[in-house]
């Protein structure tokens, strides 16, 4: 049911065109989304309005949620999920505070100095996807490090629900209230992000937009990056797993099987140099997918062209095809895990050893689920309170400092055919060069 690819012998220079990857047709959802954004842009909550109307099937005077329903809906959440989603706070607050970035000042030369201040975006939105995934875990991975940041002002969008009376599901508007979070719309897909970017008569525009969804959520933003700042576009979830002989094929393949469960799309690769364990793990595959609640979505998303088994000579080879790969979430089950994890250089998040299951980190490690996908790790990091924070080159320079600097500027500023650059600094001494 899942493929392999054997890369024992030698692995190609092109190693990525041959590892397993879906593709998403962003590009082709843009056009789908362009005359929506356009239509918010120019009738603000009147589109809005009609597109949750429409996509939704649920007609709303007003997208924002009263604060009322949003303290109901924390008052209903049972108190087992209550518990472990303050626990996954708790948790993520703590790595996240200690992510926090103090100013750096650098004195360049004497009287010269350039200090690096962290400011915090202003003003945030985050997307929460409604229907088929209630991710409240997303809300709180998104929300704790914009707060952590010091973000001062947050709004959450997720879709009107019907069967909820058009609010957003109970579970997203009762973490929102865990995290005192009170401004909260009920609007999903593209008009959601456009509301974010443009704002309308319910909802300021945001400087900032971040959280998954679908593929149309996807093309809004990047129809809208410029507009207003996005985090990475986050396709299906992936998982790699770089084995060898003692791992153990149960924990393989019910990590496997964890991510698979979230979408037909989503990866699960195993590499590996041992092919006694990827015999076990297909073995286990197939026992365990049968005992799983979701078996369809799992089995499709194992036998689709963006899952497989690589087989390749040794852990070093594992670790080049795993760079070349750059999973959204990699672990590490081989024989001194922590030492081949350190040798890794492209992976969204890294899990060592048989007690680090990807599916802690989704909930409660402590660090944060939301991640670069797509091959974009070798590129990006995951959302962190970084996400959150600009930082600002501040430049102080005093008289001495400036005219030690002139005499460089001026033939700097000459060799690019710029000499109103250099004029600038020479009108400070007399239109001249000072010694
Ligand atoms: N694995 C997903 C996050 C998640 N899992 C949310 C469960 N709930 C993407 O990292
Ligand atoms: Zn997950």
């Amino acid at each position: 049911m899942i493929s392999r690819i054997d890369l024992r012998g030698s692995l190609p220079d092109d190693l990525r065109s041959v590892l397993p990857r879906a593709e998403l047709d962003v590009e082709a959802a843009l056009e789908k989304v362009r005359p929506i954004c356009d239509d918010v842009r120019h009738r603000g909550a009147a589109a809005v309005r009609e597109y949750t109307a429409r996509l939704d099937g649920v007609d709303l005077a007003s997208a924002r949620v009263p604060s009322e329903a949003i303290r109901q809906a924390l008052d209903g959440l049972a108190p087992g999920v209550r518990d472990a989603l303050e626990e996954c706070v708790r948790r993520a607050r703590l790595v996240h505070r200690d992510q926090r970035r103090t100013d750096v000042t650098t004195q360049v030369v004497p009287g010269g100095t350039v200090t690096e201040r962290f400011v915090p975006v202003e003003r945030v939105g985050l997307y929460v996807p409604g229907g088929q995934a209630v991710y409240p875990s997303s809300v709180v991975m998104n929300v704790v490090p914009a707060q952590e940041a010091g973000v001062r002002s947050l709004a959450v969008t997720s879709p009107a629900q019907r069967e909820f009376g058009g609010l957003p599901h109970p579970v997203i508007l009762a973490a929102c209230a865990l995290l005192g979070v009170d401004e909260v719309y009920a609007a999903g897909g593209a008009q959601a992000i456009a509301m974010f970017a443009y704002g309308t008569e319910d909802c300021r525009p945001a400087d900032l937009v971040t959280g998954p969804g679908n593929i149309y959520v996807a093309a809004a933003k990047r129809l809208l990056k410029g507009v207003i700042g996005i985090d990475s576009e986050a396709g299906p979830t992936e998982i790699a797993v770089l084995a060898d002989a003692t791992a153990d094929p149960s924990y393989v393949a019910a990590d496997l099987i964890s991510q698979a469960e979230h979408d037909t799309l989503a990866a699960s690769v195993l590499v590996t140099d041992s092919t006694a364990l990827a015999d076990a793990v297909e073995r286990e595959l197939a026992a365990q997918v049968q005992r799983t609640k979701h078996t369809e979505r799992i089995t499709a998303a194992l036998a689709g062209r963006q899952s497989g088994i690589v087989l390749v000579d040794d852990v070093a080879a594992g670790l080049r095809v795993v760079d070349a790969y750059a999973a959204e979430h990699l672990e590490i089950q081989t024989a001194d895990a922590a030492a081949v994890a350190a040798r890794v250089r492209n992976a969204g998040a890294i899990f060592i050893g048989p007690h680090s299951p990807v599916s802690l980190g989704d909930y409660l490690a402590g660090s944060n689920h939301v991640l670069p996908t797509g091959g974009c790790a070798c590129h990006s990091g995951g959302l962190s309170v970084q996400t959150f924070l600009r930082g600002i080159h501040v430049i102080d320079y005093d008289e001495a400092a400036l005219a030690e600097a002139t005499r460089r500027v001026v033939t700097l500023a000459e060799a690019e055919d710029l000499p109103a650059h250099g004029a600038a600094l020479k009108a400070r001494y007399d239109w001249g060069i000072p010694e």
